[in-house]
């Protein structure tokens, strides 16, 4: 006859069984509804955890810093069930129910607010519940709770690419936002291995704190232009692209250090910021704007320098002709060329409210601070190939940018050389990034080659090593080139 306490030995393999099995069907549950509950955690924890994790996980994880949150979302559900099956069995299920209700808790944050969640973290409960009462014993029972969990993750996946698919459809369906036209040219084309002129849409990188981009109903979508305004204005997709102008600017995220690819050149359409401010009227005591997000996120700009000018700052509806996609902000977002993304303005607007000084943003919240952070001018390294017209040559091409005076000059050099000018292709505009050339003449060895930006305003690239957090990264891009 079986025991209690036999039955409680069965090993950690099935308890963390059981918790696969759990988390996938909160998952397939919240997928069902158009959610995801390991997403919701994740920003929760996103939201929560101190600054030097966020900004260590962006170091180790780079690109994939959203696999890697929700790697750890998993990983942490795992361990959390291991550790509740190790109790002593009357302290199961008050475990199990605290576990349950902390998530609930977390999916009812204000930034995540997930009733998809929280029904997915119920449904969750009740399997770690019921699983850990019979917990799964021998290689059998273990792999067949794993595999049930692999079978519900992934079809929450096929739930969600259907729905990412249809919201594809649906914005494809409003047709081109700007002007296709010609492809912007710059002289240097023809470059093997240098960034275009344009970064493609799907070549841009994407920085949120969202861990899946939210799908808006463009028909049901409206801006609202609020606060402390004269008039309160409601605006429709159409009517914000009837409005729109194009402009090239590049767009920096602030955790982009020296020759990394946070950055991408893009040509934009957008209403600038100070129409809207016409129409809406700001009342006299009203010092910023708050670009607020579906999400939850905020950043907010100086009423004063949008007005003046001073900061260029538009209501973007189109990127390289098309509508934004999801990942890059669909609908709307507010973009300011030349402050860094962290600080440019909101993805996925859901709208501008004007306001006094009270208002406090998500990273200031966090410790970032409230000056608004200027891209400082950069130079990247993209190739160092030998060079096609003179044997024992190497050519050397990249991007720089200094936005929003424009770069006026790169320079490069080798080992402890003296500094050199580059060649510059056309710019398109001051915000834009610029592409760069030169061919160096190199003896056999290895060398270490270094670039800098200059921008138009006398500002020279900071040659000193600083990491992202707290004013934005500075230092040299450097390449060794084995010629
Ligand atoms: N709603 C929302 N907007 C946001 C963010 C965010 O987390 N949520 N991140 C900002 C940051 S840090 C950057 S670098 C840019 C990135 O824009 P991209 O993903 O289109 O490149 O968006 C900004 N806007
Ligand atoms: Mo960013």
């Amino acid at each position: 006859m079986r025991t209690e306490e036999d039955r409680n030995r069965g090993g950690v393999a099935g308890a963390a069984a059981v918790g696969v099995a759990a988390l996938g069907l909160g998952e397939a549950i919240a997928a069902a509804r158009g959610g995801s509950l390991i997403d919701t955690i994740g920003r929760a924890l996103i939201d929560t955890v101190p600054i030097p994790v966020v900004e260590a996980t962006v170091v180790i994880s780079g690109r994939h810093d959203k696999a890697a949150t929700r790697a750890g979302v998993g990983a942490g559900a795992v361990a959390a069930t291991a550790a509740i099956s190790a109790l002593p069995p009357r302290l199961r299920l008050p475990g199990v129910v605290a576990a349950g209700a902390a998530t609930a808790a977390l999916a009812t944050r204000q930034s995540t607010r997930s009733a998809s969640a929280m029904l997915g973290a119920a449904a969750a409960s009740g399997v770690l519940a019921a699983g850990l009462r019979r917990r799964p014993r021998g290689v059998l029972g273990t792999l067949g709770w794993t595999l049930a969990g692999a079978g519900l993750f992934a079809a929450a996946h096929t739930l969600q690419r259907d729905l990412d698919r249809k919201q594809d459809g649906v914005i494809r369906r409003l047709g081109a936002m700007g002007a296709p036209g010609t492809v912007p040219e710059d002289g240097l084309e023809g470059e093997a291995g240098l960034s275009a002129l344009v970064t493609p849409e799907h070549k841009m990188y994407v920085a949120d704190v969202s861990l899946r981009a939210p799908r808006i109903d463009p028909n049901r979508w409206r801006l609202s232009v609020k606060g402390m305004v004269a008039h309160t204005l409601r605006l429709s997709l159409a009517d914000l692209a009837a409005d729109a102008v194009e402009f090239d600017a590049v767009l920096v995220c602030v955790h982009n250090r020296a020759g990394e690819g946070r950055a991408g050149n893009a040509r934009w359409l957008g209403v600038p910021l100070v129409r809207l401010l016409e129409h809406a009227i700001p009342d006299d005591n009203a010092t910023h704007l708050v670009t607020r997000a579906v999400d939850g996120y905020t950043i907010s700009l100086p009423l004063d320098a949008l007005r003046s000018g001073e900061l260029p700052g538009y209501l973007v509806v189109g990127m390289n002709g098309q509508p934004l996609s999801p990942a890059h902000g669909f609908p709307a977002r507010v973009f300011v060329p030349g402050l860094y993304g962290q600080y440019t303005g909101a993805k996925w607007l859901s709208e501008l409210e004007l306001t006094d000084d009270s208002h406090s943003d998500y990273w200031v919240k966090r410790g970032w601070t409230r000056e608004l952070l200027r891209v400082h001018p950069h130079a990247r390294i993209d190739s160092t190939l030998p060079g096609r017209e003179i044997a024992g040559t190497t050519s050397v091409t990249g991007v720089a940018w200094a936005p929003p005076h424009g770069v006026d000059a790169v320079e490069i050099r080798v080992g402890q050389e003296d500094w050199q000018p580059v060649e510059l292709g056309t710019e398109l505009s001051p915000s834009s990034w610029r592409r760069w050339r030169t061919t160096l003449k190199l003896p056999a060895g290895a060398h270490t080659i270094q670039v800098r930006a200059i921008s138009r305003s006398g500002q020279t690239q900071d040659a000193v090593d600083r990491p992202p957090f707290p004013v934005g990264p500075t230092g040299l891009h450097t390449v060794t080139v084995d010629v």
